[in-house]
């Protein structure tokens, strides 16, 4: 029940969710999708702790990814990503976790995977940064902002974890 309320305030609000209720948004891109990577993204996220709480295949309007990407729409590439992004279907989750918005950032690599390290997504999947398999929300702002944006208020799941008191102290 408490859940189901912090979910609501935090969809309205884009607000409220804290320490091992932080949820991040993560996409595979199309690309990641038509590679296979789907379970190998999801197995990285599910052996690190993280509680998946909201997972589907879609084909993104380029309504939905211009919103989305609306902080670049003045960048040269900007046209291009949406194409590239609404090029086939892409798997949209979300994640649940302490620290999960900055470790998930640690977990992808660098925007462009040749300046990404090997054990990274994008470092060990990646080439060049046109086609950089997967998305992570950069902070929890654009995280409560992106989960509002893709999911509606019942495809988020709420769960016990009965692995929780192993992972928080
Ligand atoms: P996303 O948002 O896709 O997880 O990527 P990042 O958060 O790591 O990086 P970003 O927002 O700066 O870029 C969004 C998206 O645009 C593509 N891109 C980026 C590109 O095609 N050419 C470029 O020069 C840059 C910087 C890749 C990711």
């Amino acid at each position: 029940m408490i859940c189901l309320v912090l979910t609501i305030f935090a969809n309205i609000f884009q607000t409220g969710w804290t320490g091992p209720n932080e949820r991040t948004f993560i996409a595979v891109k199309p690309d990641g999708v038509q590679r296979r990577l789907v379970g190998e993204i999801i197995r990285r996220f599910e052996k690190k702790g993280y509680k998946l709480v909201g997972l589907k295949l879609l084909q993104a309007s380029e309504d939905l990814l211009r919103e989305h990407y609306w902080e670049l729409r003045g960048k040269p590439f900007f046209s291009g990503l949406i194409r590239y992004m609404s090029s086939g279907p892409v798997v949209a989750m979300v994640w649940q976790g302490l620290d999960v918005v900055k470790m998930s950032r640690k977990m992808l690599g660098e925007t462009n995977p040749r300046d990404s390290p090997p054990g990274t997504i994008r470092g060990d999947y990646g080439v060049e940064v046109g086609r950089n398999v997967v998305h992570g929300s950069d902070s929890v702002a654009s995280a409560q902002r992106e989960i509002a944006l893709w999911f509606r208020l019942n495809e988020l799941h709420c769960w016990e974890d009965s692995s929780s008191h192993w992972l928080y102290a």
